[in-house]
């Protein structure tokens, strides 16, 4: 029999819902500020090109969390998991996602971030959040703030490249570039020592290790257009340099930020990236994306319970 409910925050970026929404939610991601026309019409356009009537990320997110809450419970049937979403932009918000727990009675709870690598700017902004609401109630939680090397999570990755290389047939693997990609930030990261960039590459490490790559290398995909500078080097600027300094003819991208199918892989991938190496004459494949494998729902899984495990051994 189930003795104790423990809640799990699970923390995830939002989306849209349907496309008059996006107004609101680019305000939001802008901190308040609405987008110009132009911005919001560009930005439109994108969604309009990959959701065909609905939005990826809501769905996944979804899946994910009902999948996280379901294997935790097979996997410490002793225990009560409930799972809780806090988006960062979208409905059900972080803050909303800790006062729903405290109203249904939950006193403990353990934080988590659907994104593997830290950084001060993603995880840490969602963590701050979640933070200052659970003190305002007097919830107890405690966070996971990274996973980046997980075993199953690099199991996860490592197939998908292996397979994924299959799709260059007759091409010897070694002479396809494997990109392993993440979201740019504003560089001023660097400044503040942020683990971001060394932890994508640890992670990127690993897997070329475990598959045997001796082609590869990281780039950074998605940077915002703001006056500031972003990290780079851009996987388009990478595409087109391959090419034209070392002839490189085939490519595949491993988006390792990610977990989801969403805007920054089905359009900046799929559709943007494919359109410069269709242009430029090349091969260019994409890794499919983590969404539901078993593999990854049980590295949350892990990694919660760890947390939970060290929480209470604290008290
Ligand atoms: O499918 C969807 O509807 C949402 C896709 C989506 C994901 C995502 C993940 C991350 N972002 C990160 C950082 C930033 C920073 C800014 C920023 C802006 C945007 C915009 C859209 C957007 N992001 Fe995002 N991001 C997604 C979508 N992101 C849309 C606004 C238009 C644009 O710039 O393209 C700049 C904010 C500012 O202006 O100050 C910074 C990071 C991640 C990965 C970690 C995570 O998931 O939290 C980091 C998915």
């Amino acid at each position: 029999m189930a003795s104790q409910r423990i809640g799990v925050l699970v923390m995830s970026y939002g989306t849209p819902e349907s496309l008059d929404q996006v107004e609101a939610y680019y305000t939001h991601i802008r901190r308040g500020h609405p987008p110009t026309p132009e911005q919001l019409h560009e930005l439109t356009a994108r969604y309009e090109a990959i959701v065909g009537g609905f939005f990826p990320l809501r769905e996944n997110t979804n899946k994910q969390v009902k999948g996280l809450e379901n294997t935790l419970r097979q996997e410490h049937p002793d225990l009560e998991f409930v799972c809780y979403q806090g988006l960062k932009h979208a409905q059900p918000y972080v803050e909303d996602g800790v006062e729903q727990m405290v109203k249904d009675g939950i006193t403990e709870a353990v934080g988590i971030v659907l994104a593997p690598h830290y950084s001060t700017m993603s995880v840490g902004g969602y963590v701050k959040r979640a933070k200052d609401k659970a003190e305002a109630l007097g919830l107890k939680i405690d966070f996971v703030l990274d996973y980046y090397l997980h075993p199953k999570l690099v199991d996860a990755l490592r197939t998908r490249v292996d397979k994924a290389l299959e799709k260059f047939a007759g091409v010897n693997r070694n002479d396809v570039r494997v990109i392993f990609t993440a979201h740019s930030l504003p560089e001023k990261i660097l400044e503040m020592k942020d683990p971001y960039p060394d932890q994508l590459l640890a992670t990127s490490k690993v897997i070329a290790e475990r598959v045997g790559l001796t082609n590869w290398q990281f780039g950074w995909q998605s940077a915002g257009q703001t006056a500031m500078p972003w990290l780079g080097p851009d996987i388009l600027d990478v595409i087109r340099k391959i090419n034209q300094e070392e002839n490189v003819k085939n490519v595949l991208l491993c988006p390792i930020g990610f977990v989801s199918d969403h805007l920054e892989v089905l359009y900046d991938i799929d559709i943007e990236a494919q359109a410069l190496a269709k242009e430029l004459g090349l091969h260019l494949e994409r890794t499919e994306s983590l969404n539901t494998d078993p593999l990854y729902l049980e590295t949350l899984s892990d990694v919660v319970y760890k947390k939970w495990k060290e929480v209470t051994s604290l008290s």
